[in-house]
């Protein structure tokens, strides 16, 4: 018996062939020649790109017409080269520059599929569009197609090292491999370049934002190079990672101090020397003074003097700055999760018209559910760009099946009120609440060496689905899972209904087994794999779980209320009231914001204490649901993907069940209660759990002695 294997390197490319003989039949009739207008690198991109889609789709030669014939074909043109009949059924007002419009036209001249846009990258964008469709079983009668991206920068962030070693990264090493560039061009940069294109990322930020100073030199700016031109065709842009010590550390200067003259010299001569290389360098991605990095306020001087003067580096050549508003310090004894508010907000209005201001999605750090993070909307004059995390450092790394795009929807659709109701956070990145010149968002990426990229087959939806969400921040998660299973697996409804239905569960089952009821951040040390409620002795107070979840004799949570550290000033009124309001915060933020006794009535009458045994055990019982469905699933899936999916469930299942027992055997040291009926018994003692040590857990740089 032979064994049916697709190691996923294709990713949502894979363009099998059509198995519905009759609509074949009919995309063949439909298609039978492709007319690509003339051009350069892209349109020799585009050109592939169909040769290799179509042929795979329709399983046959793809004829390639050098002039129209306008009968039963394909035509992909600039809208400037279109004849005066058919620029008059498309309005160029609506196409954006890297927007694109697709139509099937059928008329006394025409029977054709038309492709048009702008530019030649909205004609890339097109073309993935158009085979999309395809790979969906679409029909093309009727079709009208008109998109742009509402976002305008959409980018990952790698937080790759020059080692190749990559933080928080669980899909095994970098893919650029700095040691062989510039004269090596693996094929992992074309197929990088083009899985990115397919779904409308323009931007990648190669390094990791606690950066290393020596991708600024020009031993590795030839290297850069290489990659930028490897991506250009592709609409990818390349931004790096700017140590804000650099000037010191490469550039021989005493001082990083950005007021000193010659610190802006150095910057402006060192962007220079980048856009000589790398004309359309998309700019510098920074993250000073947190975690340890250097930043401006070594020199006691602000983020604002740090982001304005590497602005007016890049401005001369229309790059910008990404700041990162991730900063917390050990001198400042407020909650954490004020810090950057109160660090930003105070400056709006004062950046420079390149800078934009990253913040993360929630205001501690990627949890597996937060509420979003209160500068969303409270700076009306600084464009905020919205940063998720794509790689899974606080949800089971690359081996838990979580579908992050649902998390990402909720974030986008949460209502700031910061203009009344309404105001979403979709509104804040996409820049329509306050009128924003430049928009953006990122997302740290999961991709690595693994012939997959993503490690676990289904990471790759997360990619997939921030790239999707970034072009269109209203896009609805379900109609994301449902294009990337089609374009992935199959279009067959017994196995799309069901596995659509999985991965949206999934991310609630991930709360529930690991923080539920607005608990956070109780990772183990350093590596944050497994639970690790008890850690209580690390060197700054806020990274000790123990800091977040402030459990006692009297009961559980953090109050971000007016008794407590009153972080809920930082957000709007109305979510003010909604949020201190016992009666109207809803469960999943209840330990977020309040501190409340373990015999606390929950709304269906149970304790507190028992609906965190029972969210615990749901948690557990939604991943063997998932189990079950992904059994069933054997006749449409090879059966190399569908084995390791099985096996990384199987572990999944044993993780969630650690979660719940260390979790709940720990906080019973403290409640003293019993579990709830529902909870299953604890496989082992709380000793045992605490006694885990993973010292060469995936994710962060080994120490070796
Ligand atoms: C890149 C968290 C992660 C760090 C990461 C940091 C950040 O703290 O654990 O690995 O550093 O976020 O976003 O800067």
């Amino acid at each position: 018996m032979s064994f049916s294997m697709d190691n996923g390197y294709n990713l949502w490319l894979n363009y099998s062939k059509i198995d519905d003989a009759s609509l074949l039949e009919t995309y063949r009739n439909q298609l039978q020649t492709v007319f690509v207008t003339d051009g350069g690198a892209t349109m020799d991109v585009i050109k592939r790109e169909l040769d290799r889609g179509l042929g795979g789709l329709l399983q046959q030669e793809v004829r390639f017409e050098p002039n129209p014939t306008f009968q039963n074909q394909l035509i992909v043109s600039r809208y400037a080269e279109l004849g005066e009949d058919l620029r008059t059924l498309v309005d160029p007002a609506d196409l954006t520059s890297e927007g694109y419009f697709i139509r099937t036209i059928e008329n006394k001249k025409h029977r054709m599929v038309l492709i048009t846009a702008q530019t030649d990258i909205g004609l890339l964008y097109g073309t993935f569009h158009f085979l999309r469709i395809l790979q969906m079983h679409q029909a093309l009668d009727g079709l009208q197609v008109m998109e742009s991206p509402k976002v305008d920068i959409r980018m990952l962030n790698h937080w790759d090292n020059l080692d190749r070693t990559v933080e928080r990264g669980y899909a095994g090493f970098s893919i650029w491999n700095w040691h062989t560039l510039p004269d090596y061009i693996d094929q992992r940069y074309i197929d990088y370049a083009r899985a990115n294109a397919s779904i409308g990322i323009n931007g990648t930020a190669l390094t990791n934002v606690n950066a290393n100073g020596l991708v600024l030199t020009p031993h590795y700016l030839e290297k850069v190079k290489a990659l930028a031109d490897v991506f250009r065709p592709y609409g990818l842009k390349v931004y790096l990672t700017a140590r804000f010590s650099a000037p010191i550390e490469i550039g021989g200067l005493k001082t990083a101090d950005p007021l000193d003259a010659d610190v802006i010299q150095w910057w402006k001569d060192k962007t220079k020397e980048i856009y000589d290389l790398i004309p359309d360098f998309g700019g510098f991605l920074v993250k000073a003074n947190s975690e340890g990095q250097p930043g401006p306020q070594n020199y006691g001087r602000t983020h604002l003097d740090g982001a304005n003067l590497l602005a007016d580096a890049l401005k001369p050549h229309e790059g910008v700055v990404i700041w990162r508003a991730f900063v917390y310090s050990e001198h400042d004894d407020t909650d954490r999760a004020k810090q950057a508010y109160s660090e930003f907000v105070p400056d709006d209005g004062k950046y420079r018209d390149n800078v934009l201001i990253q913040v993360k999605n929630g205001p501690i750090d990627f949890q597996p559910r937060e509420p979003f993070h209160p500068m969303f909307g409270a700076m009306p004059k600084t464009p905020l760009m919205m940063e998720f995390q794509i790689t899974k450092e606080y949800l089971g790394f690359a081996t838990h099946l979580v579908y992050l795009p649902k998390l990402f929807e909720e974030v986008l659709r949460s209502d700031t009120y910061q203009k009344g109701k309404g105001s979403t956070v979709a509104k804040v990145v996409d820049g329509s609440l306050n009128h924003k010149k430049v928009t953006g968002m990122a997302g740290v990426a999961n991709i690595g060496t693994d012939a997959n990229w993503t490690g676990h087959p289904f990471g790759q939806a997360d990619w997939y689905g921030f790239g999707r969400l970034a072009w269109d921040p209203y896009l609805d998660s379900g109609t994301i899972a449902e294009e990337w299973l089609r374009c992935t697996f199959t279009n067959n409804e017994n196995f799309v209904g069901p596995v659509k239905k999985m991965m949206l569960e999934s991310r609630e089952a991930v709360v529930n087994y690991m923080n539920p009821l607005g608990l956070h951040h109780m990772f183990d040390t350093g590596h944050h794999y497994g639970p690790g409620p008890w850690v209580d002795n690390l060197s700054r107070p806020e990274w000790n779980p123990v800091y977040y979840h402030k459990a006692d004799d009297e009961g559980i949570g953090f109050d971000r209320t007016k008794t407590g550290s009153d972080a809920l000033s930082q957000y709007a009124p109305e979510l003010g009231e909604k949020f201190g309001n016992l009666e109207t915060c809803p469960e999943e933020y209840l330990l977020w914001f309040h501190h409340l006794p373990w015999d606390y009535q929950l709304k269906n009458g149970r304790t507190l204490w028992d609906g965190l045994g029972i969210k615990y055990q749901q948690g557990v019982d939604q991943v063997g649901d998932m189990i079950k469905t992904w059994e069933d699933m054997k006749p449409f899936v090879d059966e190399y993907r569908h084995n390791q999916v099985s096996m990384l469930l199987g572990i999944q299942l044993k993780e969630a069940k650690w979660w719940r027992d260390a979790c709940m055997l720990y906080f019973q040291t403290y409640s003293k209660m019993d579990f709830p009926k529902e909870m299953e018994k604890p496989e082992n003692t709380l000793e045992h759990y605490k006694s885990l040590q993973f010292p060469f857990a995936p994710g962060i740089r080994p120490t070796w002695n």
